[in-house]
């Protein structure tokens, strides 16, 4: 029995996913998944928001070869504050297959991060989400910008859709490139090419560093299961105006989820809906996060 209690009403990752029917093209690269635990081992942060239940990197793994990726990019969750070692220690058994976006605090020395980076870290990210995290002061934030720029590191920031504008300037003082995580989380109910999408868009559009995941269809739709029909013209949009700064990642173990836990091969069966030529579909999954993380 696990020393860590998972949240009442905590859903675990889906146990059967289905086979997708859509075949992701080789080398393609799951760009953001997490793993939590196992808690015995890595335990969970004091200051975390939620306990989940664990998603060790032998699962990852293993849904990554039964999905057709060849390629992970591990994100730091939360739930691990920015004690990194269950992240390093993914990537050091990942035979190079594994590439991490990592928390650090302002006191982290240059032989840590240097660690990092030999263990395969090439970003860190910066969560503004108030649900996850105590937010970080943007001018520390940007003291930590400065420290990995030189590491050739960028970094991924998280946010919600109804912050862009407060935090717009802080972002484009960012020296590095800037991943946003589920295109800033817009309203789904509304329409992709109405006034709040279309000032992500232009956000996009006036600073060519940023780039975005065009994941989180299971978070974002209200729609919902097995077709996320709402989403999809979001993602869509994002992928044909920026083809060469999009990026796109199963979001497993899918943290938080409450309404349902997405079946992972729904939400790879959306990709060609969401790239819908063998071009974007490569630049979305392959050269593109080759290019950021390999
Ligand atoms: C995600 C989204 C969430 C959680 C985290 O690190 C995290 O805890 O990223 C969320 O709850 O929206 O991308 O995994």
């Amino acid at each position: 029995m696990s020393s860590f209690q998972a949240d009442p009403g905590w859903l675990s990752y889906h146990a059967a996913p289905r086979k997708p029917s859509f075949r992701p093209p080789p080398g393609a690269v799951d760009a953001h998944c997490h793993v939590f635990g196992p808690g015995d081992v890595f335990p969970y942060a004091p200051e975390r928001k939620y306990t989940p239940t664990d998603a060790p990197k032998e699962k990852l793994w293993a849904l990554r070869d039964y999905l057709g990726f060849e390629r992970n990019v591990i994100v730091q969750g939360t739930c691990h504050g920015a004690d990194n070692r269950a992240l390093m220690d993914a990537l050091r058994s990942s035979d190079g297959r594994a590439r991490g976006v990592a928390t650090v605090t302002r006191d982290v020395t240059d032989s840590q991060l240097a660690d990092l980076h030999d263990a395969g870290v090439r970003g860190v990210r910066f969560n503004f989400v108030k649900r996850l995290v105590d937010v970080t002061p943007p001018r520390v934030l940007l003291e930590i910008a400065l420290r990995i720029a030189p590491l050739g590191w960028h970094v991924v920031v998280y946010f919600e859709s109804q912050d862009l504008p407060e935090l717009s300037p802080f972002i484009a003082s960012i020296p590095t490139i800037v991943v946003v995580d589920h295109m800033g989380r817009p309203d789904t109910r509304q329409r992709a090419d109405g006034p709040e999408f279309e000032r992500f868009m232009r956000f996009m559009r006036e600073h060519v560093n940023v780039w975005s995941k065009v994941s989180g269809a299971e978070r974002l739709s209200v729609s919902g299961p097995p077709d996320y029909s709402d989403f999809v013209p979001f993602a869509r949009r994002v992928v044909e105006a920026f083809p060469g700064r999009v990026l796109w990642g199963t979001d497993w173990p899918h943290p938080n989820m409450k309404s349902h836990m997405p079946d992972d091969g729904d939400l790879v069966n959306l990709l060609p809906r969401i790239a819908p030529t063998p071009e974007l579909q490569r630049f979305l999954l392959v050269d593109n996060p080759m290019r950021l993380y390999w």
